[in-house]
Formats: structure tokens, C-alpha cells, sequence
């Protein structure tokens, strides 16, 4: 049994680093893969499951009535590597439709997760060999040495998680995808589109109050991990759309002003001063192609739901 202890150690390490600086800044902001405790990772789940939240369900539309045709740009004998292996259901359509998949290489921070989900999977493709490699896959990181050279690589990227990163992020997150698939390699990536802020906002700021649970459950995160002292009910959850960024932000405001302690310091917050907790950015086709060439892809293929809501975009290497 791998020894998870160094790694959790080092993650409280980070978690406690990132909230320090991120308090301590004028304007308050805090990573949002923090967002992603065992609670925080159940109320996502639930999240993709509300009316309002129409990116989960769209893109699962698409995958399954583009299966066909995703499996035919993906080509025979694929090597599918997942980054973030969250997926479920939208790997097992892929999975299912590729034409007799070499290997799948699930990539996850959450270790005892990656092992569940790739126990699940075995059972439903016992001919398939799957191997789950524990790594950030923001960061750096290599692939097992041992994977065949041969298969062509595809890189999977399905969630619109590449909304959450900065320009920066999704660029050197991209460039890292390219490094791992080679210059025969594809990439298929879920990218959720610019629309209308009725449509935008109320999947962020849902009526049931999940998305505000999931927003105020990194302070109680904070309270348990870091010896915090913050009260959730004298905060609120907030959604709000920056136009110049092209993305939704949550925020937790302070509902008045108070001091609340934090791994031993004291921090000050002014009523209606906000903590910046994620943004989940919105891109036009052509906006996230651009992006892409950045880091040496070029379009091969779109996909898209009828409302052009959602797009789940095929990648290749630009020669
Ligand atoms: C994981 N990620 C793509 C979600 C999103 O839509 O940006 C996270 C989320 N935050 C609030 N609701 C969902």
C-alpha cells in the first residue's frame, strides 16, 4: 500500500502557505483547487447535478452523440490519458466508443479517488490496461516511462476545468499536455462558451444554495485544517461576472466587519470586503483555438450542442 502520508503532509503544507498570502493580499483571494475537500468534492457533484448548472449535462450530450465521430479523431489503439480523472461517466462513453483503446492513464491529485474510480473502470473494461499516475497535473510531471510509444496519445480534458485556470495556467497547462501526447498526439478539451449573464449567473448562484455550501465550505476547511475562526453564517456566497476577464468569479463576502483568526494570525475583514475564491472563464471557439496555438495546437475538430452552450474542442499538433 502506497504510503500517502509525505504527500498529505506536503498538501496541508501548501493549503495553509496559500491561505496565509492569500489573506494577507489588499484584494482577498484563495486558489480554488482548495475548494476540493471531501465535502467541497461533494458538493460539486451535486452542483452538476442542478437545474441551473447546465455544463455537466451539456457536454455528457455531446460526447454521446459525438462518440462516433470523437472515436474517429481519436483514431485505433489510443493511449487516453485523463487529466483530473473526475469524470465518470463522460470517460466510460469514451472509453467505450474508442476503437480498441490501448491504455487509460488517469492523472489525480486525490489518490485513494484515482484508485476507486480505477477499480470501477477495470470492471467495466477488463481488457483494458489503466494506469492511474497521482500527480497535480497543473505541475509538472511525467508519465510513466513504461507506456507504449507506439499508440497514439490523446490528452482528455473534459469539465470546462480549463476555465478555472489563468491564460498563463491553461497555456503552460496545454504545452505540458503537448510534452506528454508528442507531435502525433491529440487532444480533446470541454470549453464552456460565452452566453448571455441569465443564463451564466444563476448556474454559479443556484437557487437550492449548493454552489453557496460549496463556496463557504473552504471556511470551514480553513477552520478544521488551519485552527480557523471563521463564522460561515456571517459570510455570504457571491457570483458575479467580469466582463474584462470573461468569467464568472465567486467570492465569500463578509456580512460585517470582523477579525477572524488563521493558523495563529489575525485576519481583518471589512463588512462587504470579499474573498476571490474561483473564476471559471467563458471562451468563444475561435478565443480558446488562439489560446491553444499559444501552447502549439491548432483546431482539428468542434463539437457543440444545439444552444452552443458547450463545445468540446479536438486538438492537434500544429506542425
Ligand atoms: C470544475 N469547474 C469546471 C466548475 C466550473 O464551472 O467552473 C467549478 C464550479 N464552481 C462553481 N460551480 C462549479
Amino acid at each position: 500500500m502506497l504510503d500517502r502520508a509525505p504527500l498529505q503532509a506536503a498538501q496541508r503544507e501548501a493549503f495553509r502557505a496559500d491561505v496565509l498570502e492569500g489573506l494577507s493580499k489588499p484584494a482577498k483571494t484563495l486558489p480554488s483547487r482548495w475548494l476540493y475537500d471531501d465535502r467541497g468534492s461533494e458538493l460539486f457533484e451535486e452542483i452538476t447535478q442542478l437545474p441551473e448548472y447546465y455544463p455537466t449535462r451539456t457536454e455528457t450530450a455531446i460526447l454521446r452523440a459525438e462518440a462516433e465521430a470523437i472515436a474517429a479523431f481519436c483514431g485505433p489503439r489510443a493511449t487516453l490519458i485523463e487529466y483530473g480523472a473526475g469524470a465518470g461517466v463522460k470517460t466510460e462513453i469514451v472509453l467505450a466508443a474508442l476503437d480498441n483503446p490501448a491504455s487509460y492513464v488517469p492523472v489525480d491529485i486525490a489518490g485513494d479517488f484515482l484508485a476507486l474510480s480505477a477499480e470501477r473502470l477495470e470492471q467495466r473494461f477488463p481488457w483494458l490496461e489503466i494506469r492511474p499516475v497521482v500527480a497535480d497535473f497543473t505541475d509538472d510531471f511525467d508519465l510513466p516511462s513504461d507506456l507504449p510509444r507506439l499508440n497514439r496519445r490523446i490528452g482528455f480534458f473534459p469539465g470546462s476545468t480549463i476555465g478555472n485556470l489563468s491564460p498563463a495556467q491553461a497555456v503552460a497547462f496545454l504545452a505540458q499536455v503537448g510534452a506528454h501526447v508528442g507531435d502525433a498526439g491529440r487532444a480533446v478539451v470541454g470549453v464552456d462558451l460565452v452566453k448571455p449573464l441569465d443564463r451564466l449567473v444563476p448556474a454559479y448562484d443556484d437557487a437550492a444554495g449548493v454552489t453557496a455550501a460549496f463556496n463557504l465550505n473552504l471556511l470551514v476547511r480553513i477552520n478544521r485544517e488551519l485552527d480557523g475562526t471563521f463564522d460561515p453564517a456571517r459570510f455570504a456566497h457571491e457570483a458575479r461576472w467580469n466582463a474584462e476577464e470573461q468569467a464568472i468569479e465567486m467570492h465569500i463576502r463578509s456580512l460585517a466587519p470582523q477579525v477572524v483568526a488563521v493558523a495563529g494570525r489575525e485576519i481583518a475583514f471589512a463588512e462587504g470586503e470579499t474573498i476571490h475564491t474561483e473564476s471559471s472563464r467563458k471562451y468563444g471557439v475561435d478565443a480558446f483555438v488562439a489560446l491553444a496555438a499559444e501552447a502549439g495546437w491548432r483546431a482539428g475538430e468542434v463539437w457543440r450542442d444545439a444552444d452552443g452552450l458547450f463545445a468540446v474542442v479536438g486538438l492537434k499538433r500544429a506542425a
